[in-house]
């Protein structure tokens, strides 16, 4: 009766747990979408204000349920000087979030250096990688006149306004040469604003997916050795 009880309690409410790297540049806006990923998902989280977030220095740990998955995150600091660190955790993740700056278009070659090297790394082998083109609410607050929120990788409305943000496909076309490393995995580019949230929630369902789906696929040659 006892087993029977404690595997329907198991079965009910133990979580599924994978680790998931959040990575890019310093100042990409990686702790904001954390923080805003846990207040969006963990009913009473009561967070920090998002616009109070300073850059991250170090390592920050956050956890966030979906469904029977608990996604545990590790929102490694983007500095060159702690960029090194990062393939330390690359041997224990399901999955990696590298979010971009879009507004930072003099960062972007360094900050695809960055992807590339993690991208081809051995450990990271078929991990899923979900791009997070961040900062977008910049482009469309500019380009909308202040009306808010108008819709996905939107262009300038008013195209006599300096155009503040690089869209996705700036972004794809700047990455593109990294496309052959990525290989045979999942990887998608979201638009994105850890700031307002939109695309937030898009984009860790979409990581959900794929990593309950990886635990179902034959193990990566690093776990065979
Ligand atoms: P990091 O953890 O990658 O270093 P942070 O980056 O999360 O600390 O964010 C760096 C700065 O970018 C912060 O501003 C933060 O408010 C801002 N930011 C993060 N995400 C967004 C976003 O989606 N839109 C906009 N407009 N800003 C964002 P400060 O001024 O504190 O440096």
């Amino acid at each position: 009766m006892y087993t029977l009880l404690s595997g329907l309690y198991k079965y009910m409410f133990q979580k599924d747990e994978y680790c998931v790297l959040i990575l890019g540049l310093d100042n990409a806006g990686k702790t904001t979408f954390l923080e805003q990923s846990k207040t969006r998902f963990n009913k009473n989280y009561k967070g920090m204000s998002l616009s109070k977030i300073t850059t991250t220095v170090g390592l920050n740990i956050g956890t966030v349920d979906v469904g029977k998955a608990r996604l545990m995150f590790w929102d490694l600091g983007g500095q060159e000087e702690l960029q090194s660190l990062w393939d330390k955790y690359y041997a224990e993740c399901h999955g990696v979030i590298y979010v971009i700056d879009s507004t930072d278009e003099e960062r972007l070659s360094e900050s695809k250096q960055a992807f590339e090297k993690m991208v081809t790394s051995e450990a990271l082998d078929g991990v899923p990688i979900l791009v997070l083109a961040n900062k977008q609410d910049v482009e469309l607050w500019n380009c909308s006149g202040g009306r808010g929120w108008t819709g996905w990788q939107a262009y300038p409305l008013w195209p006599h306004l300096p155009q503040t943000c690089l869209s996705i496909p700036d972004i794809k076309t700047a990455f593109s040469d990294c496309a052959s490393k990525i290989g045979r995995r999942d990887c998608l580019t979201q638009a994105c604003s850890a700031l307002t949230g939109k695309g937030v929630r898009e984009g860790i369902e979409w990581m959900v997916k794929c990593v309950v789906r990886n635990v179902h696929r034959p193990p990566r040659q690093r776990d065979i050795t």
